[in-house]
């Protein structure tokens, strides 16, 4: 593998028009899909305020849609602040969306309940949660390394559409990993080259690594990170790798380099972490391929994924990677998955 690590030139340059293609025919959101959200909100608002005329309640739109990662197919993902504490329950906007001919349903027992809805009208789709702020820091977060170097945006946009196509994204039913858990993992990688691409942008300061979480309350995270785009900006000139490139050492390095048995991915710290540091050893299922969150750093945004579901994901990665090394294209990579 090792003496493979050069793609020939004349395939890097193909691979990288070809991402580049994709990126901008298929994948980079059409006006008329941002007009559509930016609609929805509009009607969404309007709603909220007419049903509960007395209370403060504000939307804030988070997730692929203000991030810079969404497509014009991209759900919004909505997170409603109010001091109005039965909003809390999920079945109060349940059945208040569902007057307005909204299709929804309720996920309440997830760790972050939600109402998934579908506005047949406007034709889109949206996840609501209520006062849980911690995605809208993280949001910020993924829209400051977006800014930082122009590769960001259509490496990070070819891998999400790639684990689309071979459905390896669907965390809650597919037992995969989240397109957020795949952001984090093509974000650690552009930390990791050699010179990197991107910064890290949290302090150093951690809070304790073995920490279960059980010292940690929602209201006690560290959501500090640097957001100054315009100190850092020009961060990661100094490495000139191609789209192509990166996306084919990508492929290797999770298919054939990254040890799932010990290695702990950490966007918060740009490099990997040992699971024994972590505390994460002790063989649970939930622990198989372990990406740390970067402000819950108990949470590992892999624990959805089985030892079944990690060795379909490295299969994944392996042929990603044969195909590239074979001369194939962007395309083949991201052939639909046929059920067998
Ligand atoms: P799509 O373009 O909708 O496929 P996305 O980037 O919106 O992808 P998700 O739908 O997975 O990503 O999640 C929406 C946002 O919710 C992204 C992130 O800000 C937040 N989020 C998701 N999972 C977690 C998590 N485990 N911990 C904290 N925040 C999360
Ligand atoms: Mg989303």
């Amino acid at each position: 593998v090792r003496d493979r690590v050069v793609l020939p030139l004349g395939l890097e340059k193909t691979l990288t028009a070809q991402i580049l293609h994709t990126y901008e025919t298929r994948l980079f959101p059409s006006a008329e899909s941002i007009e559509i959200k930016r609609a929805f909100i509009e009607k969404f608002a309007t709603i909220l305020l007419y049903e509960f005329p007395n209370q403060q309640v504000e939307i804030h739109v988070f997730g692929s849609s203000v991030n810079g990662l969404g497509t014009s197919r991209s759900d919004v993902d909505i997170c409603l602040t109010t001091e109005y504490k039965e909003l809390e329950n999920v079945f109060v906007l349940n059945k208040v969306l569902r007057k307005y001919n909204m299709r929804t349903y309720c996920v309440p027992h997830a760790r972050v309940p939600i109402i998934k809805s579908w506005d047949p009208e406007l034709r889109i789709a949206s996840d609501i949660n209520v006062n849980n702020t911690i995605a809208l820091h993280n949001t910020r977060m993924i829209q400051t390394f977006v800014a930082l170097d122009a590769r960001v945006r259509p490496f990070v946009m070819a891998i999400k559409h790639w684990t689309k196509c071979r459905e390896i994204n669907d965390a809650a039913f597919g037992g995969t990993l989240s397109p957020y858990a795949w952001v984090n993992l093509a974000i650690n990688f552009l930390q990791m080259r050699n010179p990197p691409i991107l910064p890290v942008l949290h302090p150093s300061s951690q809070p304790d690594d073995a920490d279960n979480g059980s010292s940690y309350g929602a209201d006690q995270i560290d959501l500090r990170f640097n957001d100054d785009i315009e100190q850092l900006r020009g961060f990661g000139l100094a490495n000139t790798e191609s789209l192509g490139f990166l996306l084919y050492a990508f492929f290797r390095t999770y298919a054939y380099e990254f040890d799932f048995r010990h290695q702990v991915v950490s966007l918060r710290r740009g490099c990997y972490l040992t699971k024994a540091q972590k505390g994460w050893d002790s063989g649970r299922p939930s622990r198989i391929f372990c990406i740390e969150e970067p402000f819950s750093t108990w949470l590992n945004l892999g624990h959805s994924a089985n030892t079944t579901a990690v060795e379909g994901i490295r299969q994944e990665f392996q042929r990603a990677f044969h195909i590239l090394r074979d001369g194939g294209s962007f395309d083949e990579v991201c052939e639909v998955y046929q059920r067998p």
